[in-house]
């Protein structure tokens, strides 16, 4: 007789789901226990780097990630890395282990009385299944609620005891549902705002993360050359929608409303596609735009469009509407930019390997296609600088800000593309110990990303921050005595430690051409060690 187990895989099987991201307690023996054969689980040995690793490869993919906790505190540990993964709209499913029905009553040991509200209101979906024979259903539910759009993540716990429980009645047309999203701007719609950005005496487009996700950034480069406008990637950028040696390109607009304003004066019309109007940063208040600007707004988010404090929005999925603008607009008179100059030469250094310069050696180094998963949080400018990234999905920052995200999600998406393509984790040394885990799981299966540690000994970002907020030298800034060659090791990864650019780049090409994790820690700031 068919089980609850072999009814809910059927579900996850049916939509792909072939891998489990988890870290397993005594509550999820039974679960783990119902994995149909060619089921592959992959251990995270804190919860952070496993949901890290999801996000990773669910960005990777474009399709669900499956994740398992441990009751109450498996989730607990997982709420920082679930925030990054709700602002990417990351699809993953994430499943808790329950004590046995009839005991949660009592609060048994891992019992997790209200389980459904715990990772509430990060997720917009969480269940408990009021009865066994309902779990197939709701794991269903729980893959379809984090598919539609706007895509995100999702949290069912399940009773333990239920996985060997008899399945019901009606679990055979489960598997073969699907549910799809349709809504798409309206014909008139696609004209008003063609014929808006079509007669804009200086338009701009400002490009999010959803267009890198739907994979339009080639339908953003034909709407931008047919505008002959400029191109600039949405404050606080999570992915790069758009070729960053494209001569309309401009960097990432700054994450404050005052340099906001600034950046986009001088233009009529601004479209804002595929991200918040706006993720601000730093607090430094000024009008939200320069007079007399009109700001369109495109975004697959109906929370995004209504809560923005400034612009006329369409909600619609960004990839079609972007397709179709880039059709219907006309081609302007306007002149367009000139191709970019060559890179900036970045400057040396004795004793460290200064950021940019370090950004442009992994330049050179990264084979065509490269992913780049980035948590370095002072050298963001740094980076796109030097950065030479064309394909879709080439980009990946942590959604919400979260540090820790950065070396868990360079393993799973490195899993999600196999030899395809290379990951690079550029993770400054502050960040990499939110995540430092990563590198056991990145041993254990042989997953080839090359860790490169940009180690300046301190929080340089909270340092820019003090200089803002005038708090001055303030504690816990700085990081002396941390030795990543020693700690990767420790968790099973080579590594070497560089402190000049001639080693790095040597580093580097022995990394890329490696089968397995490399780790390089390279000492970026004169007094790094400490
Ligand atoms: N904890 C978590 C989970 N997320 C955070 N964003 C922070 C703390 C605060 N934080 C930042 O926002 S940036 C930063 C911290 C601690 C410094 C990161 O240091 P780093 O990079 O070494 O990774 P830089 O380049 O030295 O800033
Ligand atoms: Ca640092």
């Amino acid at each position: 007789m068919a089980t609850i187990g072999d009814a809910g895989w059927a579900v996850l099987r049916a939509h792909g789901i072939d891998t489990v991201f988890g870290n397993p307690g005594s509550n999820e023996l039974p679960f783990l226990a119902a994995m149909p054969a060619g089921t592959r689980y992959v251990l995270g040995l804190h919860e952070g780097v496993v949901v890290g690793m999801a996000d990773g490869y669910a960005q990777a993919t474009g399709g669900p990630a499956l994740v398992n906790l441990h009751a109450a505190s498996g989730t607990g540990n997982a709420m920082g890395a679930l925030a990054n993964a709700v602002h990417a709209h990351s699809p993953l499913v994430l499943t808790a282990g329950q004590q046995v029905r009839s005991t949660v009553g009592q609060d048994v040991m891992l019992a997790n009385t209200d389980a459904a509200l715990l990772p509430r209101p990060l997720v917009t979906w969480s269940s408990e299944p009021a009865d066994a024979q309902d779990v197939p259903r709701s794991l269903a539910e729980a893959v379809h609620t984090a598919l539609l759009e706007p895509r995100g993540p999702v949290y069912l716990s399940i009773p333990y005891d239920d996985w060997a429980a008899p399945a019901g009645p009606h679990t055979d047309h489960l598997p073969a549902r699907r549910t799809r999203s349709a809504a798409a701007l309206a014909p008139e719609q696609l004209t008003e705002l063609a014929t808006a950005l079509g007669t804009a005496a200086a338009p701009v487009l400002v490009l999010g993360p959803q267009v890198d996700a739907a994979g339009a950034n080639a339908d953003a480069v034909v709407l931008a050359e047919k505008l002959a406008c400029p191109v600039w990637i949405a404050p606080s950028a999570s992915r790069c929608p758009f070729p960053t040696r494209h001569p309309a390109f401009r960097g990432v607009l700054p994450a404050s409303v005052r340099d906001v304003n600034r950046s986009l004066a001088g233009h009529d019309v601004v479209l804002v596609a595929g991200a918040p109007v706006f993720r601000y940063h730093q607090h430094l208040p000024d009008d939200l735009l320069p007079g007399g600007t009109r700001l369109l707004h495109l975004t697959a988010d109906p929370a995004e469009a209504a809560r923005a404090p400034v612009g006329e929005a369409w909600v619609a999925p960004v990839g079609p509407a972007l397709a179709g603008l880039a059709a219907a607009v006309t081609p302007a008179a306007r002149p367009a930019p000139p191709p970019p100059p060559p890179f900036p030469a970045p400057g040396g250094a004795d004793g460290h390997v200064p950021p940019e310069q370090l950004f442009a050696l992994v330049r050179a180094a990264a084979p065509a296609g490269t992913v780049h998963v980035c948590e370095s949080t002072s050298t963001v400018d740094a980076f796109f600088a030097q950065a030479d990234l064309t394909e879709p999905g080439s980009y990946l920052f942590p959604a919400a800000g979260g540090l820790g995200f950065g070396l868990p999600a360079a393993v799973g998406a490195q899993l999600a593309h196999g030899s395809r393509r290379r990951v690079v984790a550029l993770v400054g040394d502050g960040s990499a110990n939110y995540g430092i885990t990563a590198l056991w799981s990145a041993a254990r299966y042989r997953i080839p990303v090359v860790f490169v540690i940009l180690r300046n000994g301190t929080y340089g970002a909270l340092r820019g921050f003090a200089e803002l907020l005038g708090t001055g030298e303030t504690p816990g800034l700085d990081l002396p005595g941390l030795d990543f060659v020693r700690i990767a090791e420790g968790y099973g990864v080579p590594a070497e430690s560089v402190r000049d650019a001639d080693t790095l780049a040597a580093a580097l090409a022995t990394a890329f051409g490696a089968d397995g994790p490399r780790l390089i820690e390279v000492l970026t700031a004169p007094d790094a060690a400490g």
